[in-house]
């Protein structure tokens, strides 16, 4: 039995492995293992000699099982170390910088007029995109057989219902809402829609933000003298506003509204294309029969209103070429206009 253990005791000495330690411990402890092996023999002996022997063989087997579990306790701890100085964490590395993603420069412009108005004391009015004949035509004094309907073709959805053209309807809700009763002073943004076929200019789908204005002693300069402020506010403090006649149904009379280029100040370049001026809105005198539609009594009241592109006004700004980039979702073209902390642009052409 000595031999034995002196055996087990060798070959223990060369173990490094807990699982080369639990094949030794079925070699000796197993149930085909030496020890057992040794209890069996029992059977061939004395009843003088088994006590004595039974003792021997137990005391056999506790030794191999303690030094197999002290073993097996120091490898346990070595593997552990080995793995914790393996995985440390090196805590001074640089961090992986987050992607973080930011508005889309369409909704940067929306934002952008939406906090100029709110600072006027304009609300924000929101609305249908799918509307009614009556609210984005006939309530703007647009009837049936008009012809300035050809410019604004739509999706039909029926006879009755189709894609608004304008964000106009919205106003005329609002003011028929009012029943009569002013003033109101609403800023309405959101997509709308045209039957056009796309290229760099044009796209069936698009937005538009429009401003109304209603109450008594509403004058043609207080439409000026707004979009005045506004285009300092947009296009820088040294900008001028130009009013030009034009012809919308929904107004009288009506302007379109150039603003002197924040490119070459003025001078000609290829953003106002040499002109000094970039045409950057329509706007008028609310049209008396959109007023008396309402249900306001166009002698008491009168109003303003205006409508601009903030595609039209995000190409300008940041210099894009294209409409259909705005459209697309290209990552690379929207990853140019992540705001900087300071909340402009990392590159802001203006
Ligand atoms: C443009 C021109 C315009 C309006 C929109 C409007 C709305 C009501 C009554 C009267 Cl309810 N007018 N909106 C007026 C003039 C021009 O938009 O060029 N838009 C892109």
């Amino acid at each position: 039995m000595t031999t034995i253990y002196d055996e087990f005791k060798e070959k223990l000495s060369n173990i490094t492995s807990r699982q080369a330690l639990a094949d030794l411990k079925v070699q000796y402890l197993g149930k085909k293992g030496q020890v057992t092996g040794l209890m069996k023999e029992m059977k061939n002996l004395s009843n003088e000699e088994k006590p004595a022997y039974g003792q021997k063989v137990n005391e056999l087997r506790q030794n191999i099982t303690s030094d197999i579990d002290r073993i097996d306790e120091e490898l346990h701890k070595e593997e552990l170390d080995k793995i914790l100085s393996e995985e440390t964490i090196d805590v001074t590395l640089p961090g992986r910088a987050k992607e973080i993603g930011g508005p889309h420069p369409i909704t940067r412009i929306i934002d952008d007029i939406e906090d100029f108005f709110i600072g006027l004391g304009y609300e924000i009015k929101e609305g249908f995109e799918v509307e009614q004949d009556y609210y984005n035509f006939e309530a703007l004094n647009l009837p049936k057989s008009h012809p300035a309907r050809d410019m604004q073709d739509t999706f039909y959805i029926s006879e009755e219902i189709l894609l608004r053209t304008h964000t106009s309807p919205v106003q005329a809700r609002t003011l028929e809402e009012k029943k009569g009763v002013g003033p109101v002073k609403i800023i309405c943004p959101g997509k709308v829609y045209r039957r056009d076929s796309d290229d760099a200019t044009h796209s069936h789908q698009f937005t538009q933000i429009e401003g109304l204005v209603v109450d008594k002693n509403i004058h043609l300069s207080d439409l000026k003298g707004t979009l005045e402020l506004f285009a300092k506010k947009m296009f820088g403090n040294e900008r001028q506003v130009r009013l030009r006649p034009s012809y919308f149904p929904f107004t009288e009379p009506s302007v379109e509204v150039d603003i002197s280029c924040f490119k070459c100040k003025g001078a000609g370049c290829n953003v106002c294309k040499q002109s000094g001026w970039i045409e950057i809105l329509g706007a008028g005198m609310v049209h008396p029969n959109v007023l008396e539609m309402a249900g306001f009594d166009s002698t008491e009241y009168s109003g303003f209103a205006f409508g601009m592109g903030p595609d039209r006004v995000a190409m300008l700004k940041y210099g894009i070429e294209d409409i259909r980039h705005l459209y697309t979702n290209d990552l690379r073209f929207i990853d140019q206009f992540i705001p900087t902390e300071d909340g402009g642009l990392e590159d802001e052409s203006i």
